[in-house]
């Protein structure tokens, strides 16, 4: 009978800032029964303190706040999204294509700008022109993607789709509108402070 542990595969995933008695050491991130990582086949991910195989960065992903206000993680005010200068960002499988109805665990596309992301949340929504920020250029480029309720948007309209619903209408503005402005964007626009790797920030 096969070890149900060879099957695991991991690919285009962050673990992160898990520890035990030996400290934030690869095992302490995944581990078998046998206390190796054997039975993994990791590509393409950002698992701390591997960087060997396939695509594999293992730096710091750069959450906007791992633990949330409350400074515990695994809590629903856990804060995951990309912050602009993660590694993370379009450093996923090349050769990934997702389905047409995937979403990141944010509702948004899957795959944004140039390439699907290490990661849960796909860095880029309301990022029309992909530079990382969400500014009056990609605001002009939003106004070119507003289709309507029930409009089809392109391809190339993907950064504009906040709630993946296929058109361009108020509901996706009412998200530009806070990608844009909100004091914690994840875009980076009002909060350039340097952070650590659970998103704190540095003193
Ligand atoms: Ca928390
Ligand atoms: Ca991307
Ligand atoms: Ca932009
Ligand atoms: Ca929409």
């Amino acid at each position: 009978m096969p070890d149900a542990l060879t099957s695991i595969q991991l690919t285009n995933c962050i673990v992160w800032g898990n520890a035990d008695v030996a400290g934030t050491v690869l095992v302490a991130q995944i581990t078998d029964s046998s206390r190796t990582i054997d039975a993994f086949d990791v590509t393409y991910s950002s698992i701390r303190s591997l960087t060997a195989g396939v695509g594999n960065i293992g730096v710091n992903p750069r959450f906007l706040n791992a633990d949330g206000p409350d400074g515990i993680s695994g809590t629903s005010d856990d804060d995951i999204r990309l912050r602009p200068d993660s590694p993370s960002i379009d450093a996923g499988d090349p050769g990934f294509v997702a389905e047409p109805d995937d979403t990141d665990v944010l509702g948004h596309p899957r795959v944004l700008c140039d390439g699907v992301d290490i990661g849960a949340a796909e860095f880029g929504i309301g990022d029309v022109d992909c530079d990382r920020d969400v500014d009056l250029v990609d605001f002009s480029g939003f106004q070119s993607c507003f289709t309507g309720a029930g409009g089809v948007r392109s391809d190339d309209c993907s950064t504009s789709d906040f709630d993946e619903d296929g058109d361009g209408d108020i509901d996706d503005f009412k998200g530009f509108g806070e990608a844009a402005t909100s004091p914690n964007s994840i875009h980076g626009i009002a909060d350039k402070t340097r952070r650590d790797e659970r998103g704190k920030p540095r003193v």
